[in-house]
């Protein structure tokens, strides 16, 4: 019938814009939630081999990489349902890092820190952690980390309460120093930085933190020979199966 026509287009035209929004929302809340895990340290903390351990689950010698590597890696909640993230392995090279980190930065569910509790280089990973903390969106969004001590095999590795000690006197240092310079640069990013010194006494605890950080040690090589050693990484598995 002719005069139906309208009516029928515009019906049609209706369901057609109702579908599109209902999956714009469904694309924006599934971007906003983020699904991407990033492995970050300094080169030689041991990213690569904990990103195979995970992914695949066995020993291989690793290079050092100018690029990331990406796998899907599954998670299990608590209620036994199993979900899908991706696990990106970043490089150490700092400007690499920051490039890299910067494009995973709007999908980040959560932020792995790998540090070698041997040659530990307590400023580096300060500053790397400074980093980190005043990026916008991981302060904003409450992005957890976990800080992995790893290399426990080894009889020189230093505790994970020793590194989270040192960490948080490197931390305090450094922005009480930064803290002098900024009544002359008075710059956004600096005044950000210091807003990480959250108690009375103006030191950093980690605990302090809005962000849930963990700190653990873990061993990605395991120990024994190459060919048999396995990982003690338990509490990074079950951590990142807290993610949502
Ligand atoms: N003993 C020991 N060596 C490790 C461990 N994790 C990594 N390594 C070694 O440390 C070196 C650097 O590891 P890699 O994963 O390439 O570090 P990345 O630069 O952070 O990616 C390699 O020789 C690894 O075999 C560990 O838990 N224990
Ligand atoms: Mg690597």
């Amino acid at each position: 019938m002719p005069t139906m026509e309208p009516l029928a287009i515009g019906i049609a035209l209706l369901v057609i814009i109702i579908s599109s929004l209902v999956f714009a929302c469904f694309c924006l809340r599934g971007r906003s939630k983020g699904r991407v895990v990033c492995l970050l340290g300094l080169s030689n903390s041991g990213k690569t081999l904990l990103f195979m351990r995970l992914v695949s689950g066995g020993f291989a010698r690793t290079q050092t990489s100018m690029k990331e590597n990406k796998a899907n890696y599954s998670i299990t909640t608590k209620k036994g349902s199993t979900t899908e993230i991706d696990l990106v392995d970043v490089p150490g090279d700092e400007r690499i890092r920051q490039r890299v980190f910067q494009q995973y930065i709007e999908a980040l569910l959560g932020v792995v820190i790998l540090i070698d509790s041997v040659n530990f280089q307590s400023r580096d990973v300060a500053h790397l952690l400074i980093d980190l903390l005043s990026e916008p969106r991981v302060n904003r969004k409450r992005i957890p980390i976990i800080i992995a001590c790893n290399k426990q095999d080894l009889a020189l590795a230093s505790s994970a309460e020793d590194i989270r000690t040192k960490l948080e006197n490197e931390i305090t240092q450094i922005l009480t120093s930064q803290s002098v310079k900024l009544s002359s640069l008075d710059q956004s990013k600096e005044r950000k930085k210091v807003e990480l010194l959250r108690n009375d006494e103006q030191t950093f605890s980690f605990e302090d933190s809005p962000n849930n950080i963990t700190i653990t040690s873990c061993s990605a090589r395991g120990t024994g020979d190459e060919s048999s050693c396995t990982p003690e990484i338990e509490d990074v598995t079950s951590w990142l199966n807290t993610l949502q």
